[in-house]
């Protein structure tokens, strides 16, 4: 089993929308442990960072503008091969390629406001967990439950 750690946050129109709770559950439900949690309101140089490969692209700027539109929640989740657990339990970027059962599938009808950020590989989870977390915001802790999953 590999043991990942990834970058997740839930964007600006989670939190108006009252979802939250319900995101944040299916990913304690799939299994993966919490092991940071924050609310936080993006600065433009932090947007910025983490969207820097898609500087240029026609969505760039209206996408900088919505994420440091409003306060988000970022969490850092762990778990066997937990980036690529995280983006197949978000589904696809576009609402409308994303199934039905995941947090696009069931949440989102725009491409911009989906809901939800995660990491898409190893070298991008370790870059924008540091962007957002200090060493000592994250916790090792052991989940009571994990040898039942
Ligand atoms: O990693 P992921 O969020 O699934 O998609 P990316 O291709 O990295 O794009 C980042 C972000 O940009 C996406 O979540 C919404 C927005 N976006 C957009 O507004 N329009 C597009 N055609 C593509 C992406
Ligand atoms: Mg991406």
């Amino acid at each position: 089993q590999v043991e990942e750690r990834t970058f997740v946050y839930l964007k600006p129109n989670t939190i108006q929308r009252q979802l939250v709770g319900e995101v944040i559950r299916r990913f304690e439900r799939r299994g993966l442990k919490i092991v940071g949690m924050k609310m936080l309101w993006m600065s433009k140089e932090q947007a910025v960072e983490l969207y820097k490969e898609h500087i240029g692209k026609d969505f760039y700027e209206p996408l900088i503008k919505f994420v440091t539109s409003g306060p988000v929640v970022a969490m850092v989740l762990e778990g066997p091969h937990a980036i690529e657990l995280v983006r197949h339990t978000i589904g696809n970027t576009d609402p409308l390629k994303a199934s039905g059962g995941t947090i696009r599938g069931d949440y989102a009808i725009s491409v911009r406001k989906n809901i939800v950020h995660a990491s898409d590989s190893l070298e991008s989870a370790t870059r924008e967990i540091s962007l957002f977390f200090k060493a000592e915001e994250l916790f090792d802790y052991p989940l009571l439950l994990e040898e039942h999953f």
